[in-house]
């Protein structure tokens, strides 16, 4: 398939080109806040930095970064750089603890996020012709409205179905003939279980791209959702604090993760314990600036998301930086009796393993000073009605694929079919009973 640009000359700008524009963006972007946010400028001062210190892209290295309890400790407002008469909407992402984040967006942050949606669509392959069914949840979270403006912009037929009602879902994309899936993964895969159910056949549907994002998968998930689906699944990473979905979308050609859009985000990998700056190809932890925002722009926001860049061309003819499959957050990542465990590297197990499903959930818990983690996945329709010999088995056999792989002595539990309870958005992978 031929490469489809929303805005071909910058997507494929020399790096000379590109970095020079960068520059001039962040220079603007800091000047304009350490005049006008007030936690940015102490910050700044701490540090001995001024705005007519950054001279080179290097130089971004000078500025502190910012963290999530910098906006929690200025809820909800306190960080935005234009007056409330000035922001036209306003989104939040909920965390799992203490207040939520809050965003905002001028007019023109709304515009410049709508055209990286339409990018990132038409990086996925998305076109104007295209019908696109957006089940990304509409409300506080960004992943609904940021989509549906950019499949707007893209000039395609935006179905704004938002999350649940899933069988509703199905008739829906039946009779409108949606071609373009928008979802989480594990939404994904609840709407395929559902179509089975109803003995809808995904050949019969007219779907031919998912772009999903919003979580974690894994490479065996992929395979799953586009053998069940019937698609081609392509990844698309974004979070609130930057702009939203839309921040880095991966192409139809690419083998080694997302193009970040630097134009408007310069991304940085830095060592999570030390804060110092990575070189470009190791695994660390995302740190992102915006460059264009109005209302809420973030400098060297660190997003805790572990990623690695690259800088190589891609074959899409894009010349933007590359970042690899977000497998896992620094807060998401489990210690379990001394080895570190992601939940998508005990997924990309259970997704290999025939006679198990897709659903699964990690419960971790303390007996003494002893930290037990148990999996808990659904079996097949067709296992769970044969022998109890054939559940010994497969029991033993994910046990030993998760000590193999990840090194790590675990329980497994065999659950139910539809055990597990299927997810309208984001999916809850882990109860880490210890913290409660
Ligand atoms: O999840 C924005 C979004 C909506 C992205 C729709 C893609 C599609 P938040 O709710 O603020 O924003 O959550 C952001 O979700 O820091 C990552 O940990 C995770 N995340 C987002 N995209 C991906 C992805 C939206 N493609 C947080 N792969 C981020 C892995 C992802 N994790």
């Amino acid at each position: 398939m031929s490469t489809i640009y929303w805005e071909e000359e910058m997507e494929t700008l020399p790096r000379p080109g590109l970095e020079s524009i960068q520059l001039k963006r962040l220079q603007k972007l800091v000047a304009r806040v350490y005049e006008r946010v007030e936690p940015y400028r102490k910050k700044m001062d701490a540090a001995g930095v001024t705005p007519q210190d950054i001279t080179s892209l290097a130089d971004l290295q000078k500025l502190p970064f910012t963290v999530k309890d910098d906006l929690r400790d200025n809820y909800p407002f306190g960080m935005f750089t234009t007056s409330m008469e000035d922001i036209v909407r306003v989104h939040a992402s909920s965390g799992t603890t203490g207040k939520p984040t809050v965003v905002g967006y001028t007019q023109n942050d709304i515009g410049t996020w709508a055209g990286l949606m339409a990018r990132a669509l038409a990086c996925g392959g998305a076109t104007k012709g295209d019908m696109v069914h957006n089940a990304y949840g509409y409300g506080l979270f960004t992943g609904g409205l940021g989509a549906h403006y950019g499949a707007e912009k893209l000039g395609a037929t935006v179905i704004p179905v938002s999350g649940g009602n899933t069988k509703r879902q199905i008739t829906i994309m039946q009779d409108f003939g949606s071609t373009v899936l928008l979802s989480t993964p594990s939404y994904a895969l609840n709407l395929a279980e559902t179509m089975e159910s109803m003995g809808v056949a995904p050949e019969s549907l007219s779907l031919r791209v998912g772009i999903f994002g919003a979580e974690p998968w894994s490479e065996n998930m992929r395979e799953e959702v586009e053998k069940k689906l019937n698609l081609q699944a392509v990844d698309i990473y974004g979070l609130s604090e930057v702009i939203g979905p839309g921040v880095a979308m991966e192409c139809l050609n690419s083998s080694k993760g997302m193009h970040v859009f630097e134009d408007h985000f310069l991304p940085e990998i830095i060592n999570p314990e030390t804060g110092e700056a990575l070189p470009p190809g190791e695994k660390g932890e995302l740190v992102f600036t915006t460059l264009t925002k109005e209302a809420f722009p973030v400098i060297r926001y660190r997003t805790k998301d572990i990623s690695r860049l690259y800088y190589e061309t891609c074959n899409c003819g894009r010349t933007l930086v590359r970042m690899e499959k977000v497998t896992g957050r620094t807060d998401d990542m489990l210690i379990i009796r001394g080895v570190n465990v992601f939940p998508s590297q005990v997924e990309h197990v259970l997704v290999g393993v025939e006679g198990v499903e897709p659903h699964y959930q990690i419960i971790v818990e303390r007996e003494g000073t002893l930290d037990i983690m148990t999996v808990e996945v659904e079996v097949s329709d067709s296992i769970f009605s044969d022998e109890i010999k054939n559940l010994e088995q497969l029991t033993k056999r994910i046990t030993r694929d998760i000590k193999d792989i990840l090194g790590v002595t675990c329980k497994v539990k065999l659950v139910n079919p539809r055990a597990i309870q299927r997810s309208e958005g984001k999916a809850q992978r882990v109860i880490d009973k210890r913290k409660i």
